[in-house]
Formats: C-alpha cells, sequence, structure tokens
C-alpha cells in the first residue's frame, strides 16, 4: 500500500512538472518551453513539448485559445481529482460500515448534465472565433497558391506570374544551421508584416499545409480550392511540413517559410521572375536540386 502510494505521488509530482512546463512556455519570441527555438526560427526543438512560438497573429490567437482550453482541462483534472480522493476517504469500510443505498439524485443529476454543457459553450465561442479568423484575409497583401503534388510543393505567385518547385536538401548538401529534413532548396518567401492569402490545391492525392509558427494547416485537395492566411511579424525561417500521409515519400514535403522585410522580398521578386521564367513553372536545368534523382530511385 505504501509502495502505491508512493508510486501515485510520484506520479502526480512527474505530472505536475510536466504541466508547470507546458504553462511556462507561453508567447514568448524567445521559445519558452520549446528551448533551443529562437525568435527568428519555427522550427521542433528536443524535448519541445509546448506549441512553437508565435510568429504572427494566426499564431497568437492560437496559444490564447490554447492556454484557455488547458485552463479548463487543469481546473476539471483538478476537481475530480479532490472529488475522488474525498469519496475515498470519506466513504471507506471502516468509517462507513453501512453504505447508502440512494441510486438517484434530481438536483445532482441536473447540475452534472447543465455544468459540463455551459464549459462546452465556454469553449466553443472562442473556438469558432478562432476558426473563423484563420479562415480567409481580410486584406490580403499577396496570395500565393500552393499546390501539394507527390512529393515535392508547387508555390505559384500569380499577380507576379512565377512559380516554382520546393523540395528538401539531400543530408550530406546541408550547410550548418540548416536542418534535416526541414529544409528546402526553394523556400516558400514572404513579406514581414503582410497578410498573405493561401490558396491550396492537391495535384494527385491530398496533402497538407502546415506551418506551426505561422498557425496555418490547410489540405490540400484534388480539385477543390482552400482558402486560409498567414503573417509573419518578424523576419525569420520558419519551417513545417505535410503532414497529411500522402504516400512512400510523405517525408520528401517539408515546408521553409523565410520571412524577410519588403524591400528584401521586392528585390526577391525581380530577381524570381526571371530564375523561374519557364511556362511550367519548373526550375532552369542548371538550378535543378538533387530532389529529383533522389526521388526517381525510390519505388513510386
Ligand atoms: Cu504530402
Amino acid at each position: 500500500m505504501a509502495k502505491a502510494s508512493g508510486l501515485a505521488t510520484a506520479g502526480l509530482v512527474w505530472a505536475s512538472c510536466l504541466l508547470g512546463q507546458a504553462l511556462a512556455q507561453g508567447n514568448t519570441p524567445t521559445g519558452g518551453i520549446v528551448g533551443e527555438t529562437h525568435g527568428n526560427l519555427g522550427a521542433p526543438a528536443p524535448w519541445g513539448i509546448g506549441l512553437q512560438p508565435a510568429a504572427g497573429p494566426v499564431k497568437e490567437a492560437i496559444h490564447d485559445f490554447n492556454t484557455l482550453v488547458l485552463w479548463i482541462i487543469i481546473a476539471i483534472t483538478a476537481f475530480v481529482l479532490v472529488l475522488l480522493a474525498y469519496v475515498v476517504w470519506k466513504f471507506r469500510e471502516s468509517a462507513n460500515p453501512t453504505p447508502s443505498r440512494t441510486s438517484h439524485n434530481t438536483i445532482i443529476e441536473i447540475a452534472w448534465t447543465v455544468i459540463p454543457v455551459l464549459i462546452l459553450v465556454v469553449i466553443a465561442i472562442p473556438s469558432f472565433r478562432l476558426i473563423y479568423y484563420e479562415d480567409r484575409a481580410r486584406d490580403a497583401d499577396l496570395t500565393i497558391n500552393v499546390q501539394g503534388r507527390q512529393w515535392y510543393w508547387h508555390y505559384a505567385y500569380p499577380d507576379q506570374d512565377f512559380a516554382f518547385d520546393s523540395r528538401p536538401i539531400p543530408e550530406e548538401d546541408l550547410k550548418p544551421g540548416q536542418p534535416r529534413n526541414l529544409a528546402v532548396d526553394e523556400p516558400l518567401v514572404i513579406p514581414v508584416g503582410k497578410n498573405v492569402r493561401v490558396l491550396t490545391t492537391g495535384q494527385d492525392v491530398i496533402h497538407s499545409f502546415f506551418v506551426p509558427a505561422l498557425g496555418v494547416q490547410k489540405y490540400s485537395i484534388p480539385g477543390r480550392t482552400l482558402e486560409t492566411w498567414f503573417r509573419a511579424d518578424r523576419a525569420g525561417t520558419f519551417y513545417g511540413q505535410c503532414n497529411q500521409i500522402c504516400g512512400t515519400n510523405h517525408w520528401f514535403m517539408p515546408i521553409q517559410v523565410q520571412a524577410v522585410p519588403e524591400a528584401e522580398f521586392t528585390a526577391w521578386i525581380e530577381q524570381a521572375k526571371k530564375k523561374y521564367a519557364q511556362a511550367d513553372g519548373a526550375p532552369p536545368v542548371a538550378a535543378a536540386p538533387a530532389g529529383p534523382q533522389q526521388l526517381a530511385a525510390l519505388p513510386r
């Protein structure tokens, strides 16, 4: 018995440590619980358990909602735990040899139906607000078409009239600071502080465009166009992945978003127009990454 209660105490201490860490994460751009992640980097970190730090308003709204729901979960869990401990102690056999035969209590039954409904309403209202906030850009400054393909991303800037493919950098070619399976040859470049409308489509199967630090996750579905948006409020590199299992080379679809100051973005647009000036949007042969060969060697 002593051993069991010791174990239970250890479990509780461990759980509260985890919880404390999760709460400590906050919205600080330095990353908090996500450890190694810096303000200008959105990437997973070893032993990170919190959400990635927000790089823009959509992710900030997600953080707020996550914090609200987490506190509700903590309150419910603590309440049930205390109630359970009280009942176990109060109605133990030695203190309560003749148990009550009560099987109904109208007031309690109404309370345990109505209170959870109210809790769900408290969660539902901000949840719907968040869904509508994420849904589409009110005043988009830029539109990017994102197409998921087996197995790479195809990005198009329709208003600037160019498009290109994006593939991961092979492990042996990685430069210092480039994370494995996340860094890509041709990143998606966006201007800081501008609302970016993202239209997703799928070429073959369902993929999903997911960049945690920007708070964006949208399916890319063949035959449909879905809309979402994001904004990066600071310059940085924000990584993501296709997070819809889409086939053998699902891992081959990392996303790298490069948020740069507007002047730098304009300069990039100018050189990108020349670089990607091919009707089909494929990068020029000279710039072709090692990706396609590597891909061709793998089973289709
Ligand atoms: Cu995919």
